[in-house]
């Protein structure tokens, strides 16, 4: 017991651009270790989360990337100077986003900070961030960050309690009294609970019974937290060999790479998996939270197609078995695959803005059982963050139950409802106000749309016209508590249901990232094993006409397509 520590508090100034993103406040790690900056946003959040405070419980960790410790030490501070009953921090301050979700849930907590700015680069010279999680374990609604933000502007003081020191590495409980009341840390076993929670979702047996049946699987952490969670389930739980899972050792920079699953950033695994040797690949990013899936010889499963192969097999889940599939859920731009399993199976599809933080309500009033991004996010309502690892289980569920390749569950799944042909065009670090001048221009054009110019236009393009039959900017009014959420990103429909969207990413760091996605749906069996981008390279082309992409952004190529 550490008897009679005090707190004092630090006079501050507000700081500007402490606005949380779609995923909590990201800037370069330098800025969160500037004087104050870190704490200014902690004590922001913890006077968004008001009487609440008084006596809670908040779990803590992150990532693994650098500054991490960092900022866990000054929360174990904050949090006994701010009348927090107890925290409960991962050993070393690791937890993946979607673990801390579930421990959130498990514990009762009041709530959790996650340090982390997930597929962003780490190191001393890339990206940090932290985020905020309510009672249900999900991502703050927009409600509760604007609250945040608008205290960074008023903040004049925080509270400190220098003497609130604990040793991370070692599991155990840690007892202080401070101002006279009593404060404790507890640090866990990041890994045990979500296994635990995982077993009662997955039938382990089959899967461990299939990956020993000759199929060989390979797991990349990229040097992110999962690491630590992929060697206890592939190999400890499953009994793969060790180097079933690569790039495992979490690494505070991720090995100087973007630790973000994606054709890009992953193509190490993609060029491992086009040697045909294994059946079955998946790569992390570094909080855990995004997937990606491929199949024997680099077969690329998107995302928007992961989500709605799983709705379409949800029968082969034991979980989904006893709860049913409620209704499922995605985001606006994630292409509609998910869409065509809902209307066949009858079951309720929402359509929410970018980011997890819409599903939450969903999940919570039981309206939606299984939602995706087409940004790598999978996941299900038995947390409320997306979970890498929990799709790549249900893959092998699927698998391990259909006894069928990952391509051939794809081609089966196309023949039966068609294919949305879909892609994600990425132009990161565009200058901002040339990003907000395109976007600006798009507006117009949906302005225009109301008086009937825009609408009806056709384009032309390789023998295929499309026709525009609705435009607008996206606007979300949550069916729950009612909140609105407006300009999330320009849709122009066509009038065969093909979409092109516009939107500006939320998470970048500095700079703009220009998001263009296509969606193209095609029933032509013939089609069916064709590349994406071949296939989509005619609609893209008149996004580009119908943006002024280059002419305002003064791109003639994305950096990341997906
Ligand atoms: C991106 C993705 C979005 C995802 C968000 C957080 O947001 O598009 O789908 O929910 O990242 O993911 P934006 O605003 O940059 O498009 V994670 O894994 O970075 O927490
Ligand atoms: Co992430």
């Amino acid at each position: 017991m550490n008897m009679g520590l005090r707190s004092e508090s630090v006079a501050t100034k507000p700081i500007d651009g402490q606005k949380p993103g779609t995923s909590g406040l990201r800037k370069k790690t330098t800025i969160f270790q500037q004087p104050h900056y870190t704490e200014n946003f902690v004590q922001s959040t913890f006077a968004a989360i008001g009487d609440d405070l008084v006596g809670s419980t908040l779990v803590v960790g992150g990532d693994g990337r650098f500054f991490m410790k960092d900022a866990v030490a000054i929360i174990v501070k904050m949090a006994a100077a701010n009348q927090v009953r107890k925290l409960i921090i991962g050993q070393n301050g690791l937890f993946s986003t979607p673990a801390l979700s579930c421990v959130i849930k498990k514990r009762q907590a009041t709530g959790g900070i996650i340090l982390t700015a997930s597929h962003n680069p780490g190191g001393a010279d890339g990206d940090f961030g932290i985020k905020y999680n309510t009672a249900n374990g999900g991502p703050a609604p927009e409600k509760i960050t604007n609250q945040i933000y608008e205290h960074t502007k008023v903040i004049s003081e925080y509270r400190m309690c220098q003497g609130a020191v604990v040793d991370i590495g070692e599991i155990g409980t840690t007892d202080f009294t401070v101002d006279g009341q009593p404060f404790s840390v507890e640090v866990v076993d990041p890994v045990a609970d979500y296994v635990l929670l995982m077993k009662d979702i997955f039938d382990f047996a089959a899967i461990k019974e299939y990956l020993h049946g000759g199929v060989k699987v390979v797991i990349n952490s990229m040097h992110g937290v999962m690491g630590v969670y992929a060697k206890e389930i592939f190999v400890n739980e499953f009994g793969l060999p060790e180097d079933s899972c690569v790039n495992c050792d979490p690494k505070d920079d991720f090995g100087g790479h973007h630790p973000d699953p994606n054709l890009t950033y992953a193509a190490d695994l993609v060029d491992l998996l086009k040697k045909g040797i294994h059946g079955f690949g998946a790569a992390f990013d570094g909080d855990g939270d995004r997937n990606m899936v491929l199949g024997q010889n680099g077969f690329f499963v998107s995302p928007s197609d992961s989500v709605a192969v799983i709705a379409a097999n949800a029968d082969c889940i034991p979980y989904f078995k006893s709860t049913g599939v409620k209704g499922l859920a995605r985001s606006m731009p994630t292409g509609a695959s998910l869409d065509r399993v809902a209307a066949k199976k009858n079951i309720d599809c929402y359509e929410v803005p970018t980011g997890w933080k819409f599903f939450g309500n969903l999940m919570d009033a039981g309206k939606v059982s299984l939602c995706g991004e087409e940004s790598y996010g999978t996941g299900s309502d038995h947390i409320r963050e997306k979970d890498g690892c929990w799709a790549v289980l249900a893959w092998l569920s699927i698998l391990a139950s259909r006894k069928q390749s990952v391509e051939e569950v794809l081609m089966d799944h196309w023949a039966t409802y068609g294919r949305n042909f879909f892609t994600r065009w990425d132009y990161e670090g565009v200058d901002a106000e040339k990003a907000k001048a395109m976007m600006a221009h798009l507006r117009t054009l949906i302005d225009s749309s109301q008086t009937k110019d825009f609408i009806g236009r056709s384009f032309a393009q390789e023998g295929k016209t499309y026709v525009i039959s609705e435009a607008d900017d996206f606007e979300y009014k949550d069916p729950i508590d009612e909140s609105i959420a407006k300009n999330q990103g320009i849709r122009i429909i066509m009038k065969d249901g093909s979409r092109i969207v516009f939107r500006l990413s939320g998470t970048s760091s500095s700079g703009a990232t220009v998001r263009m996605y296509i969606d193209n749906y095609i029933d032509d069996p013939s089609t069916f094993g064709q590349d994406a981008q071949a296939v989509l390279k005619p609609f893209a082309r008149i996004a580009l006409e119908i943006s002024k992409l280059t002419e305002f952004t003064g791109r003639d190529a994305p950096t990341v397509i997906t």
